[in-house]
């Protein structure tokens, strides 16, 4: 895992099966179904109506979504990166609608958590082709081993997001078919663009922690803490 120590991220295409691409896009679907919730209470409030959808923390309704996410592909990336221990913290589907979909800010993951944490992996699987109109994501690669802390975030209140670097750098592209999976460190500078196609373009991001993420003070789990069983 040298690549993802020197640069923060890597990504593989063809690892995710049809049926489990199926999986996703049903389970998203008929998430997609329900009232548009913004957030707010025990979730960040960074949705935009439906030009930016979190649909957070709803694996436990879906029998195979959970054992995917457990003891499937992503559950085994995230021990190739962290070792054989490790927990599911976070799991989300990130959906823009069309022609208006929002931008999401450049940030790291680990500056939503609030406090001194391990940091952890997110692995993000694209339900939808992604390319330059529909917001794919950009990363800024990032040398984990000299780089190793969270950089002063800005909370933006228009756009109802973190923003963690306004600079020039534009990061790099990650186009691909519907199945990519962009594997990055909760350190790692990433953002997305807006989606100007006519379709919603529709992710999974995974978040996995080498340990149950606690509050330093409190011992109150952030979120999950389900260990992964290869
Ligand atoms: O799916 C996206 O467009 C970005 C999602 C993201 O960066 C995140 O949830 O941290």
């Amino acid at each position: 895992m040298d690549r993802f120590l020197d640069e923060g991220y890597f990504v593989h295409e063809g690892v995710v099966s049809t049926n489990d691409l199926e999986l996703l896009t049903q389970c998203c679907d008929t998430l997609l179904d329900e009232p548009i919730d913004d957030g707010g209470g025990d979730r960040h409030e960074i949705g935009l109506g439906k030009r930016r959808r979190f649909l957070a923390h709803r694996h436990e309704e879906f029998e195979d979504l959970e054992a995917f996410i457990l003891s499937g592909t992503p559950a085994k990336i995230a021990t190739q990166v962290m070792g054989e221990k490790v927990y599911l913290f976070n799991e989300q589907f990130v959906v823009k609608g069309p022609e208006t979909g929002a931008s999401f800010a450049w940030h790291q993951d680990s500056a939503y958590v609030g406090y001194d944490h391990k940091p952890y992996v997110s692995v993000w699987i694209a339900i939808d082709e992604v390319n330059e109109q529909n917001g794919c994501l950009r990363i800024i690669s990032r040398n984990l081993r000299d780089k190793n802390f969270i950089d002063p975030h800005e909370w933006d209140l228009d756009s109802k997001e973190l923003v963690g670097y306004t600079g020039p750098d534009e990061g790099i592209k990650v186009l691909g078919p519907e199945g990519t999976v962009v594997v990055f460190s909760s350190l790692t500078l990433h953002c997305s663009g807006e989606n100007t196609s006519s379709k919603n373009r529709r992710a999974y991001l995974i978040q996995y922690s080498p340990e149950p993420l606690r509050h330093p003070e409190t011992g109150e789990l952030k979120r999950f803490a389900k260990p992964v069983v290869i």
